[in-house]
């Protein structure tokens, strides 16, 4: 077992008195003592937070337990998204996805190594700390790919964190390679793997993966990866993808498989509600809200109950290329201590659908938080705060760009 790096997050509910006034429904009053007793919520108490009509109230809670533990600090990180393949085997049966493709299929890709570097390329301009790589699972992409990309990247970006490939990708290369998880993860953290991103997770109900992506890696073998991550000292994310087919109890019981590993290793880093689009995908033809999106309350919502359940996380991160910047905007009242920052091409959400701006200028980024209220920090992958921007300078005499991506 190797030790997970610093900082750890803060693993046991803290006890933060809550205003009764704040809250207009009575079955509130209960959970907000809980709280301030720092006592944890049980599964009924989440369900009791995902049905309340009281949003204000829940918000307050969710923003109570935030600001003890980050005060007015939303953090976000320069990173790039590369998707270095879009050929994946479960093309035809994750039906929420339009991103993959099958192989002779048209608008299929796959980057040679030159390719990963050039899109890297823009890494050059010292302002990029993270690259975020995740794509299909490419029967021709195998672990050797992967390793020699991540050198690749190292060797000639020796200053960028590689957050890459969730727990479906690792246990697809495991499968082709006939290795272990833990093999496959040794072999990329050797190459340069230093943490792991969320995706995958979906919502972990059988019944629900049997609708939705009825071949993909199930939500125990999804905990199971991340398990075999944080016992080599790589930390990683989670997500919950919300607002297909689940139910409440159903994203109940996918936090509490987080919270249990969580409570086990302490290695997530952030927890990521990702908001289902339902767009240029198999799955969003068959849903009663034909081409509507998820709804600004139960976004919100999911990010405070997230907060408020998970209270071994330290992190809370809104996805603004999902839900809108504004909505990211106003979440950072609802339990969010985090935005998803300055992300050069994203491509997964666009496939289906997604309206928003493919990145974001810092100065975009910085009004956004200011204007909620809060100080802006950029922070480094773990989380460690690099420089505030409290008033309209940052706090070093680091140069401050005017955009990125
Ligand atoms: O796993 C796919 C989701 C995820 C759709 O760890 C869709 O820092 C909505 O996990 N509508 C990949 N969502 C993205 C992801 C992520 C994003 C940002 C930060 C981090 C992190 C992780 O995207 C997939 C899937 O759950 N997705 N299709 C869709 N139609
Ligand atoms: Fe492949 Fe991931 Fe899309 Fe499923 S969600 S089809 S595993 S790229």
């Amino acid at each position: 077992m190797v030790a997970l790096a610093d900082p750890q997050p803060l693993r046991m509910p803290l006890a933060v008195p809550i205003d009764p006034s704040r809250l207009r429904d009575p079955a509130l009053h209960p959970i907000a003592e809980k709280i301030g007793a720092g006592v944890r919520l049980t599964d009924a108490d989440a369900l009791t937070l995902y049905r309340t009509s009281d949003l204000l109230g829940l918000g307050a809670m969710a923003d109570t337990v935030t600001r003890a533990k980050h005060g007015d600090v939303v953090t976000f990180a320069a990173n790039q998204h590369i998707n270095p393949t879009n050929v994946c085997v479960l093309r035809k049966t994750c039906v929420f996805c339009g991103y993959a493709r099958l192989p002779k299929e048209e608008g299929a890709y796959r980057y040679t190594l030159d390719q990963v570097l050039e899109e890297a390329a823009q890494a050059a301009n010292g302002l990029t700390r993270e690259f975020h790589i995740v794509g299909g699972l490419d029967m021709q992409a195998g672990l050797e790919y992967y390793t020699t990309m991540f050198r690749a990247l190292k060797a000639n970006f020796p200053h960028v964190h590689i957050k890459a490939l969730t727990a479906v990708e690792i246990a697809h290369l495991a499968r082709i390679e006939k290795l272990s998880w833990t093999e496959v993860l040794q072999a990329l953290k050797d190459a340069g793997l230093d943490t792991m991103p969320g995706g995958g997770a979906e919502t972990f109900s059988a019944a629900v993966r049997d609708v939705i992506a009825d071949k993909k890696l199930g939500g125990a073998d999804y905990i199971g990866v991340h398990r075999a991550a944080h016992a080599l000292g790589i930390r990683s994310n989670c997500t919950m993808l919300y607002g297909h087919v689940e139910t409440f109890e159903d994203r109940v019981a996918h936090l509490h498989m987080l919270r249990e590993l969580q409570d086990e290793t302490g290695g997530f880093l952030a927890f990521i509600p990702l908001a289902y689009h339902p767009d240029g995908n198999e799955l969003g033809k068959t849903l009663a809200r034909q081409g509507q999106p998820t709804t600004g309350t139960d976004d919100v919502r999911n990010l405070a109950v997230g907060r408020l359940y998970l209270d071994n996380f330290a992190h809370i991160k809104s996805h603004w290329i999902m839900v809108t910047p504004m909505l990211s905007q106003v979440a950072l009242h609802f339990g969010v201590n985090d935005i998803e920052g300055t992300v050069v091409r994203e491509k997964i959400y666009h496939a289906v659908g997604a309206t928003t701006p493919q990145a974001m200028t810092l100065d975009a980024l910085l009004a956004l938080i200011r204007g909620a209220g809060k100080v802006p920090a950029e922070r480094d992958s773990f989380y460690r705060v690099l420089r505030t921007f409290d008033g309209d300078a940052a706090s070093e005499a680091v140069p401050v760009p005017t955009t990125v991506g």
